[in-house]
């Protein structure tokens, strides 16, 4: 029997009614970082999804990059996503939320004290964050600040983060896994490549050292909640928030390799450009080549896939075998029922991107089912 998009699939430990991923959406609705009881309505409303990834989620208040996303690390945090999650599990969802750390993506209104953001090396991102001014209310786009580059020592402080994060957000907040966000220019993405970390220490220089924090966060997240609870997001060749690597064939080759025997439930591959075209001028990319460096490591986890996919594009992908899952992002904005619809070939609603970012329920809870 053939593959398609709506065979159940067994992702480590996360056993998904169906190979259709909502992907991971920031919406810029959690005043002081808490989710509302709207965020669980937006969530349970899609919950027919074989995998809802949350948001990007702030692991520490230095992990802020954005107005009004959300968090992973104070109670109210925490008790905001339990709604969520017993939402969505009342509605037989499956959902993990994504540990998000932005590093030099952010700005010095957004942090605590005011200090600047931090970064592999202090190399400011030609690029733009979101804030809200406290004092008119209006939301707009700023440069990112000036960042400052970690000392060695301060690393394992930025594991042990992701790690409470991860065990607070099964723990305590009910989830049934979560996904590093080790993609598009943010703190784990800007220690891998070359055009932002220019350290000269163990985390600096060869592909093996610009892994490196990434490959012990994820092992510290899998030893802390399991690793068949934990899926990464990788996002080769994106030019998303001015990132950039001279040679991304090789490393995320390695990465797969050493990715492969941790368990892990799935590898999440944005192809191309964040949001824009799959393929980046200047920036060519073998997915076929990364994925079978993780196979033929021993890497047994859900291979999902990412950017522009539309419903043909989605079926032959998982027919064929390029991918395990798809994940979709602007059709889940404007789609609740994004499976039902796949599955009867119906229309889908147009999504509106001037709601994407900030407001309330107009362009979140308010899109329409089918009848
Ligand atoms: C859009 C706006 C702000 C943040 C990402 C977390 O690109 C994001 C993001 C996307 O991964």
């Amino acid at each position: 029997m053939t593959t398609t998009l709506f065979s159940p699939l067994q992702a480590g430990d996360l056993h998904l009614h169906n190979r259709v991923a909502m992907a991971p959406l920031t919406r810029n609705r959690s005043p002081n970082a808490v989710p509302r009881d709207i965020t669980a309505t937006y969530y349970a409303q899609r919950a027919s999804a074989g995998l809802l990834i949350t948001e990007g989620t702030a692991i520490d208040p230095f992990a802020q990059g954005y107005a009004d996303v959300p968090g992973l690390y104070g109670t109210e945090q925490l008790d905001g996503w339990k709604k969520v999650t017993d939402a969505v599990h009342a509605r037989g969802g499956k959902i993990v939320t994504q540990l998000w750390h932005v590093g030099r993506i952010s700005h010095v209104d957004l942090l605590p004290e005011g200090l600047p953001p931090v970064a592999p090396s202090a190399v400011q991102a030609n690029t733009r964050t979101y804030v809200i001014d406290q004092a008119t209310g209006k939301a707009g786009f700023v440069p990112v600040s000036a960042p400052r580059a970690l000392q060695a020592k301060e690393l394992p402080v930025i594991v042990h983060s992701f790690v409470q994060a991860a065990r607070s957000a099964v723990e305590t907040a009910g989830f049934d896994g979560v996904e590093i966000h080790a993609a598009n220019g943010y703190l784990l993405d800007q220690f891998m490549k070359d055009g932002a970390n220019q350290r000269t220490d163990d985390y600096g220089g060869s592909i093996e050292n610009r892994a490196r924090l990434l490959l012990e966060v994820t092992r510290a997240i899998a030893d802390a909640i399991g690793a068949g609870k934990v899926g990464i997001r990788l996002s080769p060749v994106t030019p998303a928030n001015d990132i950039v690597d001279s040679h991304p064939q090789p490393l995320f080759d390695y990465v797969a390799r050493q990715l492969a025997p941790l368990g892990l439930a799935y590898i999440h591959v944005i192809e191309g450009a964040t949001g824009g075209p799959r393929e980046v001028e200047g920036r060519p990319f073998n997915y076929a080549q990364f994925k079978d460096s993780y196979r033929m490591a021993g890497g047994k986890g859900a291979w999902m896939v990412n950017n522009g996919y539309d419903a043909d594009m989605a079926a032959h992908a998982v027919a064929s075998g390029h991918a395990d899952m798809v994940a979709f992002g602007k059709l889940y904005i404007a789609n609740p029922d994004l499976v039902e619809r796949l599955r009867e070939k119906a229309p889908l609603n147009p999504w509106d991107q001037h709601t994407f970012y900030g407001g309330g329920e107009h362009g979140y809870t308010d899109y329409p089912k089918l009848a």
